[in-house]
This record gives structure tokens, sequence and C-alpha cells, in this order.
């Protein structure tokens, strides 16, 4: 499923702005027909946006249910005889669409897109309604996991991720128009022969084309100077680029390819797909981009902020990737669930590298048990997390895969964070969906994150991975605030991990820290703290050749459920909520930089 664009063929039209909306924990609404008129008794709010912050009130922060959304558009006049497509970037974390009085999708999962071909419920030039029905319910069958039960004041959502479950229409949603011949789907992937100043690119492309129309493809691709440098024809097919440039870490030099369909002389149908060319490679314990050995240095990021919750926000985009650039971070991960598109096209432009995520983070009671005193249950069984999850998962997987697929930044899919996995049953849920995702892309590594409850010698998704990704608290959950212990501690642990002869990315450390809270004796909580705790983890990664990366847990502070151990969210950002550094984020850009001025 390819995003709209404007091109030559082809027009968009962004429905973003304020959309009526009513909340139904009772999930009245479809019996009563919400979608065949007006949305009686309608709040207005914003699109794209968390409804959860927008208004001061505890029923609308904590809903649990449906949530209808309503607007209408004029479709535009010059569109007669195209074909016409509504589509959402993400409706968290489901939804179901009409057009009018006409359902025209539903979608499970928050976090990737969908859309319908609603060319015959539609005319141009006439304004249409739509109305979607968001849900914000989390299951065991749903990914994140999570359980609704029945509180004394209605119902209540609990789940096993430290997030807030932010939910509602948090990406751009789309009108868009092709000609009924279209080009449907893009794959590129590239390579390259000869070294350093010669090198020749290579790009394979397949084009799909779908409609009755003419089938020809022709194809072009153009350098960032807009200069043709390559040409092809027919729908798949690979091109040669001399001196090519290459796609690199702080270096996101990008080509464009143009994928035109053709009937003699005219053109059908034009759609962009930029490519950056690199190669990625896991070569014993390195991590390789271009053939040389790179070492991930960054965070684990949410898509967090006051007022908006989890919508996606250009000028929140822009802000964090120049602090990524200020403190020297060369790569994040989009922990724990996919991004917005525009995420990962500006980590294209900016030369960030990306370990993808999918949205399965949770499924593993040990820790709700272990840490946050909940009854013991199975992960994995009938009752919880069971094979209708499972296929939940892997469809994830495959909506992961089939979004990203072209983005060069992206250079390892993860396709968990902290699952149960030290049990047989873990395995024999997991097995099936690291072998989808190796299928789905043949060029890329697949892991998934390891959690402190599966230390090394225990994990038995390990030998399924092609890196190791591994979360660790030594001195904050375990022997907390005394760092020489838990330096010997995770010294040793990890020289076990090192044992594998896969390269090891730490993808989380990090300690809470109130920001301007201080001690002379580095207490936990304290900024001290947080960077004597930083120190202390860097001494044991630079002690470890397989370690080849490091991405600190958190980015910035970030907003969860409530719980006796989180102070307004979770704290252990480098930067505040509001983005600004601790005393921890000028720590890291000595580390990483080198530069400890302050501007
Ligand atoms: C983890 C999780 C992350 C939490 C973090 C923490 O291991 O992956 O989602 O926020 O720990 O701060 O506890």
């Amino acid at each position: 499923m390819l995003r709209p664009q404007d091109t030559a063929t082809r027009e968009r039209r962004s429905l973003t702005g304020i959309w009526d909306f009513r909340l139904d924990g009772t999930g009245a609404g479809h019996d009563a027909r919400w979608f065949a008129g007006p949305l009686a008794d309608a709040r207005p709010m914003p699109v794209p946006a968390s409804f959860n912050d927008i208004v001061p009130d505890v029923e609308v922060k904590n809903h649990v249910g449906d949530a209808w959304y309503q607007t209408s558009a004029r479709v535009p006049r010059g569109w007669a005889g195209e074909r016409i497509v509504l589509r959402f970037d993400s409706a968290t974390h489901r939804a179901v669409v009409w057009i009018n009085d006409t359902e025209v999708m539903r979608h499970e999962g928050g976090y990737t897109p969908f859309e319908a071909d609603v060319t015959e419920l539609v005319t141009p030039g006439d304004e249409v309604r739509i109305t979607a029905a968001v849900n914000n319910e989390l299951n065991f069958q749903s990914l994140p996991p999570g359980v609704v039960q029945e509180g004394p004041r209605g119902r209540k959502q609990t789940y096993f991720h430290d997030f807030f479950n932010y939910a509602g229409i948090h990406r751009p949603v789309y009108l868009y128009a092709t000609p009924t011949t279209y080009v449907s789907d893009i794959t590129v992937v590239t390579d390259f022969d000869g070294a350093a100043g010669a090198r020749t690119g290579k790009v394979s492309y397949d084009v799909v084309v779908s409609g009755d129309g003419s089938q020809d493809v022709r194809v072009l691709l153009r350098d960032a100077d807009g200069e043709v440098v390559a040409t092809g024809d027919g729908a798949s097919g690979e091109l040669t680029v001399q001196d090519a440039h290459l796609w690199a870490p702080g270096d996101g030099y990008l080509y464009e390819l143009e994928a035109q369909v053709v009937d003699g002389d005219a053109l059908v149908d034009s759609y962009l797909q930029t490519v950056g060319i690199r190669t990625v490679e896991v070569r014993g314990t390195q991590f390789l981009i271009n053939g040389e050995p790179f070492y991930f240095t960054g965070f684990g990021k949410h898509e967090d902020q006051a007022v908006r919750g989890k919508a996606h926000d250009d000028a929140m985009l822009v802000h964090d990737f120049e602090l990524l650039d200020w403190i020297g971070a060369n790569s994040f991960r989009t922990s724990h669930y996919p991004y917005a598109d525009e995420v990962y096209d500006y980590a294209d432009r900016q030369g960030i590298v990306v370990i993808d995520e999918t949205s399965a983070v949770g499924q593993n009671m040990g820790v709700m048990s272990g840490m946050m005193g909940m009854p013991a249950i199975e992960t994995f069984s009938p009752e919880t997390i069971n094979d209708e999850s499972r296929e939940v998962h892997a469809q994830a997987i495959r909506e992961l895969i089939a979004r990203d697929k072209n983005h060069p930044s992206i250079v390892l899919w993860s396709i968990a964070n902290e699952p149960e996995s030290a049990s047989d049953a873990s395995r024999e849920y997991f097995e099936p969906l690291f072998a989808l995702a190796k299928e789905l892309d043949t060029t890329r590594p697949v892991g998934f994150v390891n959690v402190m409850l599966s230390p090394f010698g225990t994990c038995k998704l390990a030998e399924f991975s092609d890196v190791i990704m591994l979360n660790r608290y030594y001195g904050w959950y375990v022997d907390t605030g005394d760092l020489e212990v838990a330096e010997e501690h995770w010294r040793a642990e990890l020289q076990g991990w090192a044992s594998l002869d896969k390269p090891i990315i730490i993808t989380e450390y990090g300690a809470d820290t109130v920001a301007g809270l201080h001690s002379t004796t580095a207490d936990p909580w304290t900024e001290e703290f947080q960077s004597a705790y930083l120190d202390m983890n860097h001494r044991v990664f630079d002690s470890i050749d397989a370690v080849v990366g490091e991405q600190v847990w958190n980015f910035a502070d970030f907003q969860t459920s409530q719980m006796v151990f989180r102070v307004d969210g979770n704290k252990k950002g480098a930067f505040t909520r509001d983005r600004r550094p601790k005393a921890a984020a000028h720590l890291l850009r000595k580390r990483w930089t080198g530069k400890s001025d302050p501007s």
C-alpha cells in the first residue's frame, strides 16, 4: 500500500483539522447508527491528536471503548473519472469507517495505515460525510495486549506496557485520487560494487500495477540534483548507477525513482519513490552498513508530547532530530510501535539509522507479577496470548514491512519488545514470527528485544535473532543505587552474551531522574545519579567488543499509566518532556561528539 502523493497524475486532499467527536463507552453508537447522520452531542476534537489530554476531564482521559469522529469533505470536481481512496495513516487501536451511510473499512492495530477505494460511493464536486468509530480497548488478542475489567466506576483498562494508552486519530487522514490504472506497490533493493570513489550502485526494483489499462512500466532514477542517472523498461529490473553516492549514517543522500505506467507515449500514472543506495549485513559480531562496522548511538524514543499525546507533529519531529544531531546520536529505535511515515522519511533524509519495531510490547506476565505485583498468570495460553494473538502479530509484521520496506534508514526489524522469552511456549509462539519476518524481507536482519527476566543462558529466542538486543537496568531496577555491584553483575552477564558471536545492541539502559533534583552523593532520581549510572554502563560496554550499540532509555520523559513508581510519567529521559536537557544529555553529547560547550 503506497502513501498518497501529489504527482503529475495524482492528487490528495488532507482531512486534518477539527472534527466532531463523541465518546461511546457502551458501544451504543453502532446500533443507533451514529454514522447515518450528523453526530449528535458532539464536541470538537483535533485530528491528528490523541483525545485523552485535549479535554481536562478524567472521563475523557481514561475513556475505554469507542470514540466517534466525524467530518465532511468536498470531493474535488476535477477527480471525475479517477479512482478515489480514503486513507487513514493510523487509528489507535482499531477503527470502523463509513462514507455517508456505507461502511467502507475496518482495521485492527493502532500504528499502521489502512484505506478503501470509495470511487463508487462519492461524486466529484459533492460533499461526503466521513465517520470513524475508533476503539481503544486492549485485550489478549490485540497488540499491545491488555485487560478491560469492570470496576466500581465502570470499565477500566489495564495493560502491561509502560506508556500511556493514548488513542484516537494520531496521523493524517486523506482523500486521494489516482488514475484507474495505477502503481499499487514498489519494492526497491539496493547494492553496490567497487571501492570508495568508484562505486557502481545497483537498484533492483519491482513495480506492481493494478487496474485494467496498460501495464507497461518505465522507471527513471534521478539523483539529488534531479539529473536522470538510469532508466529502465518493464515492471522489474536492475538499474546501474555509475559513481553512486551511497546513503550512509550521517549522509542521507537520496535518489528518486519515478515509476511510470505508460500507454504508448501517454503517461498513465507516476509515483515517486526515494531510494538510498546502501547495504546492511551482520557478520560475526559486527553490524555492517555499506560494509563498514557501525556503532549505534542514540535512544529508544516514544511518540509522546504534552497535549497532543501520540499525534504526529512536524515541529516536534524536526526539533527532536535537531536534538539528536546536537547530542551526537546516529540512531534510534521506534520503541514500541511503528511511528508515523513522516518520521522515517525524515530519518532517510537526515541519515539517521532506525530500528523499526512492531507494537508487540507487554507480552510478558512475569514482568507484571514480578515488578508490578499483579497476580501471576500465564503469558502464552489458550486464555491469554494464543494462536489468534499470533495471527494478529503476524499481520502486524506484514503491515510493518509492507509499509516501511523501502526506507534506507531502517536497518533492523524488532518484532517484539521484552516478551517472555525463557519458556518453551514463547519459543513456539515466536519461531514462526521470526521466519515470517525473514521471509518478507531477506535484506535486513531481524531481532527482538530481550528483557532482564531472561538473562544470558535462559533465553529461548536468541538463536532466532540476528542481533542480540538487550534492555538492562543494573543499578536501577536491580542493585539499585549500588553502581559498583551493578557494574560487576552487568559485565558478567554481558560477557555471557558476547560468547554467542552475534552483535549486541544495548537497546535500553536508563535511570529515572527528576530534572533539577541534585545530591552530592549521587542518589537515585538525581541528575548526578543519572550521569554516574550512564558512565558505569559505558565502562561496561567499552570493555566488550561484541557491543555494537548503545541506545539510552529514553530520549525524553514520557507519559505512562498511574503507578507508584511513576511521577507524572517515566522520567528516564535525557531530555525532559518539553525537551530541555538534563545533565545526562551533556554527558552523552560529550561521549558521542567530544563536544562539551553548551551550544
Ligand atoms: C523497559 C521497557 C520500557 C520501560 C522501561 C522502564 O524495559 O522496555 O518500555 O519504559 O523498561 O523505564 O521501566
